[in-house]
């Protein structure tokens, strides 16, 4: 007697929350400082009994209150559809096709893409990675650090080494190229020959001075040099990468086309797209594929929590950003051990909200 085939639950409502989280470390970069957590936490509400969760990190208080209202215009605007992401973003890429879908707005459609994989697992009752195919595991990680300065980064990155990463990232840019080698060696002393050191110029430099910072930075061993200059600059990042060091780039990829125009240009050795700027899961799958065509390594940026999921179905996996923006309002933040993040085995993202902490941060 065949089943009766299950239909997939449809959405009843969105609910969007701001909140501005607490950071135990200040996000520093050569282009400005991300000292609090702006974040917008989605319960997309389903007539299955099951709510599916994400949030969206709007980098700066300023675009909060403004991406909570385009969540919950676009929220209304899905309520009856069934939990079928594929469609739902083809719906929006068509009614937004005259918008267009950089910036906020696919910031937006990646907190409901995500909370409609979330809600699509939590419905089968399996993780996220099971349902996109693959198998929880653990998935290396590196501890992501800011430009702390001399005394706090090496701090860090000892207590980081010393936890049993494999791999730490600083920010520099700092005023002098002086200060950027005497930053990294401080690092390299402190973790060692074995421990990998990444840097990230968070786009501060022109083509002609990252040239000069680069080419300096051969002797020190550093893993990676991400986004040196403007990550519009393709051409400036591809003419970067013949001065001997992996070019990094991709958080600020909206959309997996934004991917392919970069990896086209031949602007990176190394790819991390943002699961939230990328599409959210959706998005991600169709850059894994990219990624894997090209060849290229692919690395998580932030949203560890889906990142976890992802990675493991990601032919070219790399590394996975250790960097907690969230952790303060989730009831259940992503474990690491020995370096490594452990894929929850709970249905879902394993994302859940800590309801006194959003209280407490509500924005
Ligand atoms: C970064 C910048 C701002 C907020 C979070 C993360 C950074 C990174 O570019 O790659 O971690
Ligand atoms: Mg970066």
């Amino acid at each position: 007697m065949a089943r009766a085939p299950m239909m997939a639950p449809k959405i009843t409502a969105l609910a969007a929350r701001a909140v501005n989280v607490p950071l135990e470390f200040p996000v520093r970069t050569s282009v400005g400082i991300v000292a609090t957590s702006p974040l917008v936490l989605v319960d997309l509400h389903t007539d299955a009994g099951v709510t599916g969760r994400s949030y969206v990190f709007t980098y700066t208080p300023l675009a909060l209150q403004a991406t909570k209202t385009l969540l919950e215009s676009f929220g209304a605007a899905i309520v009856g559809q069934p939990l079928a992401p594929f469609d739902i973003d083809q719906w929006f890429a068509s009614r937004l096709r005259l918008l267009g879908r950089p910036g906020l707005a696919i910031m937006a459609c990646a907190g409901i893409d995500m909370a409609v994989w979330d809600a699509l697992a939590l419905h089968q009752g399996v993780p996220l990675v099971t349902l996109l195919g693959g198998t929880p595991r653990e998935l290396p990680a590196y501890d992501s650090h800011s430009m702390d300065g001399l005394d706090l980064g090496v701090r860090r990155a000892a207590a980081a080494a010393a936890a049993g990463y494999r791999a730490i990232k600083t920010k520099i840019g700092y005023p002098s190229l002086q200060q950027d080698l005497a930053i990294v060696r401080a690092l390299r002393a402190a973790v060692g020959p074995d421990v990998q050191i990444m840097v990230d110029y968070n786009q501060g430099l022109t083509v002609p001075e990252a040239q000069r910072r680069i080419q300096a930075l051969r002797e020190e061993q550093v893993a990676w040099v991400e986004e040196p200059t403007v990550q519009e600059d393709l051409a400036g990042h591809a003419r970067l990468r013949q001065h001997g060091l992996p070019i990094q780039m991709g958080e600020n990829w909206c959309g997996p086309l934004e991917m392919q125009r970069a990896i086209e240009a031949g602007a990176c050795d190394l790819a991390m797209p943002d699961a939230m700027k990328i599409g959210g899961v959706t998005g991600w799958l169709r850059a894994a594929s990219i990624a894997q065509a090209a060849g290229v390594p692919m690395s998580s940026h932030i949203f560890p929590e889906v990142s976890v999921h992802l990675l493991a179905v990601t032919p070219t996996a790399h590394w996975l950003e250790r960097m907690d923006l969230a952790g303060a309002v989730l009831a259940r933040p992503l474990t690491f051990a020995d370096g490594k993040a452990v894929c929850p085995h709970e249905p879902g993202t394993g994302i859940d909200w800590n309801e006194e902490a959003v209280a407490r941060f509500a924005a």
